[in-house]
């Protein structure tokens, strides 16, 4: 058996015991963004990966989505496991249909391979463009993989810098697929939600009709976490991005935790909380009901019912 690689120094375990939201997460709730990181001795991690993580596997993704109340979930490729998509395939099967997966794939995949993962619940690939996270792809190789999982209905989430949209914009717009975007395009937040980078984003999303995620508060925020154990007003400087998008797109939106929140490292966010910020960005219970249940059926289970 092989030796299990130490995690990347100064990784955070996702948090323990997380609090129980005072937010009722509505019945059907979808996390629409989550990972999971092994187990390692299980699903060994990539090779040309750029960090080592803990383990995450599936029944401890499980045990949170009961705590929190998440009926369903879309676990997506986490870039530890590169394109060996067996750990994620393995929790969405595991899931009796409740899980649907984003994979990553590389342009030579067969039409068998992706046919395959689509019996298994992929329903999308990531296009990653961070560079902290994967080496850069040619246009041409993810131009490739797009004309391939065209036919097959699936989509393709976009995972980006902020400051890179405006080199991107015209190369989204051309894929033949449907678009998801994560974590609202990571916007700096130092900048104003009604500013010129944030507007450009939102005239993106409404040019090419795309889907937005909004999560990841944790990530985004510069304020941080409660200072004051029990204050569930986190990330308050997030709040004004999270309510433009889904004041603009209602129908457009959804949720996750990111859970286990790969490579944060100032704090590992308590997943109850990420609960509560839900009403802080979609303040109405019809907001609420299209972010966290129609939108992402619609897109998952198109024609299933709760
Ligand atoms: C996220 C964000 C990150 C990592 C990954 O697949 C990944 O490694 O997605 C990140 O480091 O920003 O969506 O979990």
């Amino acid at each position: 058996m092989s030796v299990p690689s130490p995690r990347t120094p100064g990784w955070l375990n996702w948090y323990q015991n997380p609090s129980t939201p005072s937010f009722r997460l509505p019945r059907g709730t979808v996390d629409a963004h989550c990972h999971v990181f092994g187990p390692q001795a299980e699903f060994p991690f990539a090779p040309e990966r750029k960090y080592t993580p803990c383990d995450a596997s599936k029944t401890q993704l499980a045990a949170l989505h009961d705590h929190l109340g998440v009926s369903r979930a879309v676990v997506v490729q986490a870039t530890c496991h590169g394109a060996d998509n067996t750990a994620m395939t393995d929790a969405v099967r595991a899931s009796g249909g409740r899980a649907r997966g984003i994979a990553t794939v590389r342009p030579g995949i067969s039409d068998a391979e992706l046919r395959e993962l689509d019996a298994a619940g992929v329903r999308g690939v990531r296009f990653n463009f961070l560079r902290r996270l994967v080496d850069t792809s040619p246009k041409e190789d993810l131009r490739t993989i797009a004309k391939k999982i065209a036919p097959l209905g699936w989509h393709i989430v976009l995972y980006f810098e902020s400051a890179d949209l405006p080199e991107l914009e015209g190369f989204f717009g051309s894929l033949p697929a449907p678009l998801v975007v994560d974590h609202m395009g990571r916007p700096d937040v130092n900048h104003p939600a009604d500013g010129p980078e944030f507007d450009r984003f939102l005239r993106f999303v409404g040019a090419h009709d795309v889907w937005v995620k909004v999560t990841c508060p944790e990530r985004l925020s510069v304020t941080g976490p409660p200072a004051l154990h029990g204050e569930r007003h986190a990330y308050t400087d997030v709040v004004p991005f999270g309510r433009r998008v889904i004041e603009e797109f209602p129908d457009r939106v959804l949720w996750g935790t990111d859970w286990p929140h790969p490579n944060l490292t100032g704090h590992m966010p308590d997943d109850g909380l990420l609960a509560d910020f839900v009403p802080r960005v979609a303040v109405t219970s019809e907001q609420q009901q299209k972010l966290l249940v129609d939108n992402p059926m619609r897109l998952y289970w198109p024609g299933e019912d709760v």
